[in-house]
């Protein structure tokens, strides 16, 4: 409902640390992960899921909705279908996915899209096409994602940052010991998957990551 759109769009610009979830590498498991991150104050979790049928990513993502709750937003990576499914609070797609435009007229304009990109054009286009928010990378080299292609580098932040005006959510690479420099480039908050769900502790990491955005943020 609208009520429930202008909470979770708000909560939007309120975000320091966005969880993506993945079953491949996670510890614990997807809801345990997901559980855990929401109590540590993880304000949206992306469900990024490339292992599982349809039928078990629509059970899993009405458990993730509904961990979620008011607490956080949930989108759903890559499928439209599903986040329709289980009326997720919106999606995540890429470069390669459905045009913007149709994923608008699909899921509705009250829904929270996001685009990754990799630059500074793509980056003008997500805006002017309708995205809410950036994913903005690989920032740094990761094992996490095949095709992620080389680094883009903390300073490509900036150049973005300056450039449009939705939210950078900075993705790829980004752990306990390369973090300060990404939020310090404009990022508004950190997106990792290894650096928590690779952890016993994905409650600790979570709320780590959490405290050390809000310390830089409060600063600048
Ligand atoms: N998109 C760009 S990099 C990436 C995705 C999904 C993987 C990020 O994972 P990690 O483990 O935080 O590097
Ligand atoms: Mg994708």
């Amino acid at each position: 409902n609208k009520n429930n759109f202008n909470q979770k769009n708000s909560l939007l610009k309120e975000i320091d640390f966005y969880l993506v979830t993945d079953s491949g590498l996670s510890k614990k498991g997807t809801l345990s992960d997901v559980t855990e991150a929401v109590e540590a104050g993880c304000k949206i979790i992306q469900y990024r899921e490339k292992n599982k049928s349809t039928k078990e990513m629509v059970d899993e993502a009405f458990e993730i909705k509904r961990i979620c709750g008011e607490r956080a937003i949930f989108l759903v990576n890559d499928r439209i279908d599903v986040a329709l499914a289980v009326d997720a609070d919106g999606v995540h797609i890429g470069q390669e996915d459905m045009p913007i435009e149709t994923a608008r007229k699909l899921m509705g304009a009250d829904k929270i899209i996001g685009l990754t990109v990799h630059n500074v054009k793509e980056a003008i286009e997500a805006e002017k096409s309708g995205a809410d928010y950036l994913g903005l990378g690989s920032i740094f080299d990761t094992a996490t994602k095949k095709d992620a292609g080389k680094g883009i580098g903390p300073a490509s932040i900036r150049e973005v940052k300056n450039a449009i005006n939705i939210p950078i959510a900075a993705i790829g690479g980004i752990n306990k010991e390369n973090c300060k420099i990404v939020v310090e480039n404009g990022a508004d908050s950190l997106v990792a998957i290894s650096a928590v769900v690779c952890s016993d502790n994905v409650k600790r990491e979570t709320k780590y990551f959490i405290d050390i955005v809000q310390k830089i943020k409060n600063r600048s």
